[in-house]
This record gives structure tokens, C-alpha cells and sequence, in this order.
């Protein structure tokens, strides 16, 4: 199997999300580190347009969204296994909750904490991005306590699953602490008062250390434009497969995937490969890349007919 590269920055919280989920599998990876903001020249070829981070490349084979990567992982490689107690199913929608209204409070938090000292550049490509092109920093600022107020009450939902379990799942670790801990982990770095106001929590410290000790598994940088030539050096693994899709969807339509709610332009068009209840897969060709398969999951993301997107 060619190597997993994992497009990412090291402040990007979700890209945390994955690099445990790597350490969890114990994986060899290599890594590639991309700049925190656009334009992302050594990206946009392989995904054709999405920007967000992290993005997972296997060969040819292009993973965005930390769900379709983590749902790859775990396909190959089962064991250890990411649910364990047969957990699997309802752990994703762990994913529903952390991933949405809580990260968005988190970022909430972590911008109105930082208000003015927000780099300009940064806060303009974020604040519309995670906020919508109305964003204010200032109330974000404003409303400090009344977001604290929102996630002390989920960590603490966090804090009293821990209470007679070690990882949120039980004995072993799974998906759902590297759900929560990733949000744990971006309070901590980036929130000026993070560790003062986490140290309430009695559970979710010690918790906190023990996914931290899983670490990383092992990662080897890697260079972008070498990551360019393994995917222009390799094919596409994907089979073509369709099922019986809601939408009348199916292998060779022209479609547009995009993420649903994010501000700023992320679609990307090509024709369907694989279509399932969870994964949507687009063939695309790209100079730089050659054929490429991109891989989306479907909850969380539109598809649309044709070039044109929503
Ligand atoms: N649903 C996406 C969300 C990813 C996301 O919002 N990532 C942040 C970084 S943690 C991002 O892309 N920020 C803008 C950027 O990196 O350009 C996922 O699960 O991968």
C-alpha cells in the first residue's frame, strides 16, 4: 500500500483529531505541512478546490474532511479498532456534536478571547469562514462568559462519562476520545485562561494526559511538491460502485461537492466513482496530479448536479 501523507499545520485542531486517531493505530505517516492560510498552491491540485484542513492522501486516492479520513483508517486498519465495545454507528454522531456546535464555541471562545490580537489576515479568512460574512469579533469578545457558560456545561458532560471509565468508550481508548479531546487540547493552547478554567474539571485532566501519552504514532516529514509527484505517479484505487442513492445519483455524473455552512468557496467538481449512504468519491485530473479520486463524506456536505455547485 503507498504511504498515508496527512495534509496539515500543527495548531490545527481538527488535524489533532486525526494525528491521535494515527497514534491510536500505532501508523507510520508522513507529513506534510501546508500554510495556515490561502492560497495553498501544493494543495489545491490534489483536492480542486477545498481548502480545509486536514486533508489525507493515500497514492492517488485524496481524503477531505477528518470524517472520510478517519473512516478510511479504520478500514485499513481494523485492529486496534477505533469501537471498541462495538461502539461503532453512534460514535460518529459524537462527531455531529463535538465537531459542530461545540467547535464552533470553542473557536467563539478562542477568538473573542484573542479579539484585536488576531493577526488582520487571519481574522479575515477565518472570521467569514467558521461565521459567515457578518462575523463580529467584538461581540464575540462580548459574549465571553455566556460562551464559557456553553461549553463548561459539555465538558462537563465529558468529565461525568469519565467518572467511573478511563477513555470515554471504557477501558480502551476509541473515536469519541479523540472527538473530545481535540476541542480539550485546542482550550488548553489557545485560550489565554485555558488551563485555569480546565482545571475545574476533575476527570478530564487525568483523562486529558492519557490520550496525550497515546501520541501520534510516527510521522516522517514530507515535502509538498514530492507528495505532487506520488499522487501524478500513482492511479486511483477506487472501484466503481453506486447503490440505490436518494438523490438518483450514480457512477460517471458530473457533480459539485461542497461543505455545507462554511463562508468561503470549498466546491469541487467531477464525476462520481463511488457513491454509498456515507461516501461520496469524484474523479478529477489536474496537470500536477495526473487522475486523482477525492473522497467527501456525505453528511455535512451537498452534492449538486453539474459544475455549477449550490
Ligand atoms: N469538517 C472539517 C472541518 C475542518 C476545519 O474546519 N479545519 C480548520 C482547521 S482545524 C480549517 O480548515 N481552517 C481553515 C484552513 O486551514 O484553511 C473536518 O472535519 O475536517
Amino acid at each position: 500500500m503507498s504511504d498515508i501523507i496527512l495534509h496539515h499545520y500543527p495548531q490545527s485542531p481538527v488535524s489533532e483529531k486525526v494525528r491521535v486517531v494515527f497514534g491510536l493505530k500505532d501508523l507510520d505517516w508522513r507529513s506534510v505541512t501546508i500554510p495556515r492560510l490561502p492560497p495553498k498552491p501544493d494543495l489545491m491540485p490534489m483536492t480542486g478546490g477545498y481548502r480545509l484542513t486536514p486533508v489525507m492522501q493515500i497514492g492517488a486516492d485524496v481524503y477531505c474532511d477528518s470524517h472520510s479520513i478517519i473512516r478510511e483508517i479504520e478500514r485499513l486498519n481494523p485492529e486496534p479498532t477505533l469501537f471498541p465495545g462495538g461502539a461503532a454507528g453512534m460514535a460518529w454522531g459524537v462527531g455531529r456534536w463535538t465537531d459542530g456546535p461545540l467547535f464552533t464555541s470553542v473557536i467563539a471562545l478562542v477568538f473573542g478571547d484573542a479579539g484585536d490580537d488576531l493577526p488582520d489576515d487571519f481574522r479575515e479568512d477565518r472570521g467569514p469562514l467558521y461565521f459567515g460574512a457578518g462575523y463580529d469579533i467584538a461581540q464575540m469578545t462580548r459574549d465571553l462568559p455566556a460562551t464559557l457558560a456553553q461549553i463548561r456545561a459539555q465538558l462537563q458532560w465529558m468529565d461525568d462519562r469519565l467518572e467511573t471509565r478511563d477513555f470515554m468508550l471504557g477501558a480502551e481508548p476509541g473515536l469519541p476520545d479523540a472527538l473530545c479531546y481535540y476541542l480539550v487540547w485546542f482550550i488548553r493552547g489557545r485560550y489565554s485562561k485555558g488551563p485555569e478554567f480546565l482545571s475545574q474539571f476533575q476527570r478530564l485532566v487525568p483523562w486529558e494526559e492519557r490520550v496525550k501519552a497515546i501520541g501520534h504514532g510516527r510521522p516522517a516529514d514530507m515535502d509538498s511538491k514530492e507528495a505532487l509527484a506520488v499522487a501524478k505517479a500513482a492511479t486511483p484505487e477506487t472501484p466503481e460502485t453506486g447503490d440505490d442513492d436518494p438523490t438518483g445519483l450514480k457512477p460517471g455524473d458530473e457533480v459539485t461537492v461542497e461543505p455545507i455552512g462554511i463562508g468561503l468557496p470549498n466546491a469541487v467538481t467531477g464525476r462520481i466513482v463511488r457513491i454509498s449512504a456515507q461516501e461520496i468519491a469524484i474523479a478529477r485530473a489536474d496537470e500536477q496530479v495526473g487522475d486523482v479520486v477525492v473522497h467527501f463524506p456525505r453528511v455535512g456536505y451537498w452534492v449538486t448536479r453539474g459544475g455549477d455547485g449550490r
